[in-house]
């Protein structure tokens, strides 16, 4: 190995920190030695060791949890950390700091004057018949708000830091400057029950003498369009804004300025702004708000609302940036605009390049995900609420502009209003939440790769601020559709900040009888709109999808080894599972009602939680072919609903009993394994025939079935057998919905049904991933034919990341990267030098460095190559040989064979 270092140094997985809300952070690093021991020293600003952890043998750098003297809030620390190895020592340092004591928040709530945002409220069956507002936006819609406050320094700061949420999106600006560079902030939350403060480092906007700190608020997600519906004001109907600036100044004294009465507003150049709708920008109206010495004396005092109690929370997890500039792949001009093609679809917004033009004239931007057969312009997704167009508005000089409250879910810009625009003058900006996308796949065959990156990029559109199904219709953050994709992303990227503070919410919105809703920010909106609804649209809690609060934990227990993830997430674990319990024990499925049922049946029955409305094996292909859309959705979720709840509930019991054994819960460990147990059993006993069959002849219930441990062990052969008869008769194709799409293949392949796993994997003809590819898709599909083989479009989401949970498979088996002890302690690298391909190349990340694995075909022999970090113990896993594999380079050329084509 090259020079040897201890690097990557981290707190709460994350560099350089500059506000750690947890009050005992966790510390971690990556040594290129066989580290034996370690120290971490931590010390304040005033030179004090607050924390000195003496040596201390271990092998491991990995979240190291702080022990010291309580760190102070909104304090800057320096740590150290020595690493041993038999060889010598090795040190680093870096630097955190702490978030603000949110309990001695003083500052009120501002409110700029404001009309409140007239309530738009549609229910599911508006969205569905797609009737809705016909009025013009700008009728809909209000201003954004601008803010101005005062603040008279006699003495440049030699410390600034300013706190800041909102109630809506907030840019602000302080000293004329840009504070911070996020996008959208605060960020999407469950507002009822946490508000997230931002905090900025802000000691360069400070020079001394007077400054004005300047805030644009926006409607966001608070009060503007949002969910499936697009009902505005879903958490309340005014923004507000509250901020607290915290100056240390040369001699030490602390200085707080509030946000106060000081306070004024007005309106913008923002005729309105809607993270559905879009924004208008009216450059007419645009002053140099932001700057000290702008003319305010016609803005109107705000409102001053003390004493309201906020739950405000630190933010945690990366904030929401501008992350890309994508160029225009080309430029088509149409007797209605001008056609943009970016060539990639994401979630963002259009940045243009706007001539001089007469004043009021307006340009307008639409975005979709596809164009239609014939190339002519098709919004995929519309709907309630969902116009996705922004309107700048010129105000005779030459600009570069770009919407500031807004994001779209596109691929094409239609523009009109510029006709003479070329390529150069229009890019998409990507937005995104900013993690650290770390992981590598790539292969010999191309159409892999474009599914790889085309996951890669269905995960950066819908990790915006939470994780979201979809970035341009409901963008909810729906927990099946983590729930499945979870490992995925693991792979991907460093998620672990961002999961966890959804995660946080996902428990704030747990009901009090242990529901955990189907998706996350959930309104007061929301708990009204259920009881009026019938159908999905009374859906609280469903199978598969509340279980997400077991399986995102746990999972990202294996892939990071993080235990307080289990730690925070155990006790609505077990909140769901009561609520299970007691469903299952009070009702039985509607067939059964009334019927004379054998003691032994009852008694089985009352294990089962198996009633209830669900959405079941959501989207199943074969339930869905030949008709129209809003039929189809439901014949899944009545055929399916009933086997996969009980399957989930075992599934969830057994996480429950791993995760109590993990947090050292030995009694609840057991008690939870043996109720897994009792389920499983009872399951066989009423669904699994003495032939293996289920009472669902579908491939999902098989595959969810044998993944799920839910056939006793003397059937599995059996059941494969069915599984590999069903997809036989498919003709080698995928038939399984959301939730039984992550068993699928890894149920052939257990079953030792290799071929045909790659067979369904390298399908060309729908329903399959290479089928998307082969139609030229760069994001993942809702549904597998949403373009149909002819190239007629249909009204889906383009950018739906479930389906996706395919790549976790590809690294996997194909590249053979898989944990074997949480954390990645131990490895197992089996890589599949059988599949169809001559290279495979991978990358993943864990905590102790990268994995890499490679391996090459060479006529009869295939060279493999695994670089492993060190503290990794790891074994490689090949058909006919096993070997210990040791940090740094390892290479090994086996005999194949497989012959292709080189
Ligand atoms: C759709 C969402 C999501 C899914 C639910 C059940 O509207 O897009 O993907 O989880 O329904």
């Amino acid at each position: 190995m090259s020079e040897q270092r201890c690097r990557d140094l981290r707190v709460e997985h994350e560099r350089r920190p500059l506000a750690v809300a947890s009050p005992e952070p966790r510390f971690s690093w990556v040594a290129d030695h066989a580290q034996t021991a370690y120290r971490i020293e931590v010390v304040d600003r005033a030179g004090i060791t607050v924390w000195d952890t003496g040596r201390v043998p271990d092998g491991a750098g990995a979240l190291i949890p702080y022990a010291g003297r309580p760190l102070r809030p909104l304090e800057d620390y320096t740590w150290r950390v020595t690493s041993w190895s038999a060889y010598g020592e090795l040190r680093e340092e870096s630097h955190f700091g702490t978030a603000p004591d949110l309990s001695r928040w003083e500052a009120p709530w501002i409110e700029p004057a404001q009309s409140p945002t007239e309530l738009e409220r549609w229910s599911l069956m508006d969205w569905i018949r797609g009737s809705g507002p016909t009025t013009d936006p700008s009728e809909r819609l209000r201003p954004v708000q601008l803010v101005r406050q005062r603040i008279a320094l006699t003495e440049a700061p030699v410390r600034a830091r300013l706190m800041v949420t909102a109630r809506g999106v907030y840019s602000a600006w302080l000293g004329g400057e840009r504070v911070g560079d996020e996008a959208l902030a605060p960020g999407f939350d469950s507002y009822r029950h946490r508000m997230s403060v931002q905090t900025y480092d802000v000691t360069e906007h400070l020079q001394g003498g007077p400054t004005v700190l300047a805030i644009a608020l926006a409607d966001g997600w608070w009060a503007g369009r949002i969910g499936l519906t697009g009902s505005s004001a879903q958490f309340g109907d005014r923004t507000a804004v509250t901020w607290e600036l915290h100056l240390t100044m040369p001699d030490g004294r602390t200085e707080i300025v509030r946000a106060g009465t000081g306070a004024i507003s007005a309106e913008g150049p923002w005729t309105y702004a809607d993270i559905f709708v879009g924004e208008r920008y009216d450059a007419r109206r645009a002053q140099q708000w932001t700057s000290t010495t702008f003319d305010d004396s016609g803005w109107a005092p705000v409102a001053v609302r003390e004493g309201e109690l906020s739950p405000l929370v630190a933010f945690s997890g990366e904030p929401v940036r501008r992350v890309m500039e994508l160029p225009a792949r080309s430029v088509t001009r149409t007797n209605d605009g001008v056609v943009v093609d970016f060539g990639q679809v994401i979630a963002g917004r259009v940045r243009l390049r706007i001539p001089a033009l007469a004043p009021g004239c307006e340009i307008t931007i639409e975005h979709t995900e596809t164009l239609d057969a014939q190339g002519d312009w098709f919004v995929n997704i519309s709907g309630i609420n969902k116009e996705q167009t922004d309107v700048y508005v010129s105000d005779g000089r030459a600009v570069e502009w770009e919407p500031e409250f807004t994001f779209h879910g596109f691929r094409y810009a239609r523009i009109r209003g510029l006709d003479a625009l070329i390529a150069d003058d229009v890019s998409a900006i990507v937005i995104s939440s900013d993690l650290e996308y770390t992981g590598r796949f790539e292969t010999s065959d191309p159409r892999l790769n474009r599914l790889h990156e085309n996951v890669v990029w269905s995960q950066r559109g819908n990790f915006l601020s939470i994780p979201t199904d979809c970035p341009q219709r409901e963008r909810a953050g729906w927990t099946g559709d983590m729930q499945v994709f979870v490992a995925a992303a693991t792979n991907i990227a460093r998620v672990t900040p961002f999961v966890t503070r959804w995660l946080e919410n996902l428990r704030a919105d747990q009901l009090p009888d242990g529901r955990v809703p189907i998706f996350s920010p959930r309104s007061a909106f929301d708990d009204e709109a259920i009881t009026t609804a019938s159908g999905f649209g009374s859906i609280v809690a469903a199978a598969g999808w509340s279980d997400a609060i077991a399986i995102v934990p746990w999972t990202l227990y294996e892939r990071t080894g993080d235990v307080r993830i289990l730690e925070d997430n155990y006790p609505a674990i077990q909140g769901w599972i009561a609520f299970q319990t007691a469903t299952a024990a009070a009702e039985v499925p509607p067939a059964l009602a009334g019927a004379e049922l054998s003691a032994e049946r009852r008694e089985r029955q009352r294990l089962l939680y198996n009633t209830g409305e669900h959405f079941g094996d959501w989207l199943t292909p074969s339930t869905m072919e030949g008709k129209p859309t809003h039929e189809a959705i439901g014949i899944a979720p009545a055929l399916t609903s009933e086997l996969a709840a009980p399957m989930f509930q075992a599934h969830t019991l057994t996480l429950a009993s791993r995760i109590a054994a993990v947090l050292g819960r030995a009694n609840e460990s057991q008690e939870y394994a043996s109720r897994a147990d009792e389920v499983r059993d009872a399951f066989a006993r009423e669904y699994v025939g003495a032939d293996a069959s289920l009472p669902v002849e579908l491939q999902g219930m098989y595959a969810l079935a044998l993944g799920l441990d839910m056939i006793p062990d003397h059937l599995r052969d059996a059941a494969a057998g069915r599984l590999v008869d069903l997809v036989h008769a498919r003709g080698d194709h995928l038939d399984t919905g959301f939730l039984s799409m992550p068993y699928l293949l890894d149920a052939l392949w257990d079953a030792g049904h290799r071929d045909l796993a790659r067979a369904v994997l390298w399908q060309d003809r729908a329903p399959s991933w290479l089928y998307e590819v082969d139609r030229g898709a760069t994001t993942i599909w809702e549904t597998w034919d949403a373009v149909a083989a002819d190239g007629s479009v249909r009204e889906m989401s383009l950018n739906h990341y479930a389906f996706g949970c395919v790549d976790d498979f590809l690294v996997r088996r194909f590249a053979g990267v898989a944990p074997a002890a949480a954390g990645w302690r131990r490895a197992r690298i089996a890589p599949d030098i059988e599949a169809p391909l001559d290279r495979v190349s991978a990358a993943v990340d864990t905590p102790f460095g990268e994995i890499t694995s490679t391996w090459q075909r060479r006529g009869e022999v295939v060279d493999v190559e695994v670089v492993l970090p060190f503290g990794v113990e790891a074994e490689l896993v090949l058909p006919d040989l096993t070997l210990t594999l040791h940090p740094g380079r390892n290479e090994v050329t086996a005999a194949s064979s497989v012959r292709l084509t080189v």
